[in-house]
C-alpha cells in the first residue's frame, strides 16, 4: 500500500478511521498487515512535530438563526451552535491564543454569491483583566479590505460592558458586541438583516471596506490557525 501524503488534519481523521478498521475482525491476514503498516506510518507522521492546520472557528453567521445581541457573560463563555451560528467565547479564545501563535482568517459572502476574505498573520487577545484586548496585525487582502486594523488594541465591549473609545455605548448603538473603537469598521456580531438596508445606520453584519455600512452580509466566519 502506498503511504499517504495528505495534510496532517486529514491524516488525523484517517488515523482515527483506520484505528477503528484495524480493530475489526479481518478476513485476510495480508489486509490486516497492510492496515497496521498504514497505522504505523500515520502515527510517525503525527508525532513528527508537524502542526495540525485545521482552523478553529470562533465566530460564524450564516442564516440569522441565533440572536447575537447578548451580554458580557455570554460573550465570555460562548453561545450558539458550532455547526451554524456560533461564538466560541472570549475566555476560550484567550486560552487558545495564549498557548500558540495564531493567524486569523475572515471569510465572507454577500447575497449575490460573491465571496471575499481578509487574513491577518498574527492574532491574539489579552485576559479578561485587560478586557480581552485585541491584537491583530499582518493584513493580507483577499478582496475584502482591511476592516480590523481599526479595532486593533481595543478592549471587547457588550451592551452591559462599555469598554470602547467612544463617549457613548457602541454595542447599544450598533446592536452587537465587538472590539469597538469609535465605533466600527466591522460589526460581525450585529443584526442579521439580509443584505442592503440603510434604514438604521451600521447595525448590520458589516464589513465596511467590502460592502459599506448599509449592507449586512449573508455569511461571515472568523477562524484562527496555528502558525510556525
Ligand atoms: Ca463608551
Amino acid at each position: 500500500m502506498t503511504p499517504p501524503t495528505n495534510r496532517p488534519d486529514e491524516l488525523r481523521e484517517q488515523l482515527v478511521h483506520h484505528r477503528s478498521v484495524a480493530r475489526r475482525p479481518l478476513l485476510a491476514g495480508r489486509c490486516h498487515y497492510n492496515r497496521l503498516q498504514l497505522l504505523r506510518h500515520m502515527k510517525e507522521e503525527l508525532s513528527s512535530g508537524y502542526p495540525p492546520s485545521r482552523p478553529q472557528v470562533f465566530q460564524r453567521r450564516t442564516d440569522g438563526s441565533v440572536n447575537f445581541y447578548r451580554p458580557w457573560s455570554q460573550y465570555k463563555m460562548g453561545f450558539g451552535n458550532p455547526a451554524r451560528e456560533y461564538w466560541l467565547g472570549l475566555e476560550s479564545l484567550f486560552h487558545l491564543t495564549l498557548r500558540k501563535r495564531y493567524e486569523l482568517l475572515v471569510d465572507m459572502e454577500d447575497f449575490s454569491g460573491n465571496m471575499a476574505f481578509a487574513r491577518y498573520s498574527s492574532f491574539s487577545i489579552n485576559p479578561e483583566s485587560d478586557g480581552y484586548r485585541l491584537h491583530v496585525s499582518g493584513f493580507i487582502n483577499g478582496g475584502a479590505g482591511d476592516a480590523l486594523s481599526y479595532h486593533n488594541g481595543q478592549k471587547f465591549s457588550t451592551f452591559d460592558k462599555d469598554q470602547d473609545s467612544w463617549p457613548g455605548n457602541c454595542a447599544k448603538s450598533y446592536l452587537g458586541a465587538f472590539w469597538y473603537n469609535i465605533c466600527h469598521n466591522a460589526n460581525p456580531n450585529g443584526v442579521y438583516r439580509w443584505g442592503a438596508d440603510g434604514t438604521i445606520y451600521a447595525v448590520g453584519v458589516d464589513w465596511y471596506q467590502w460592502k459599506g455600512h448599509d449592507y449586512s452580509l449573508k455569511t461571515i466566519s472568523m477562524k484562527i490557525r496555528p502558525v510556525q
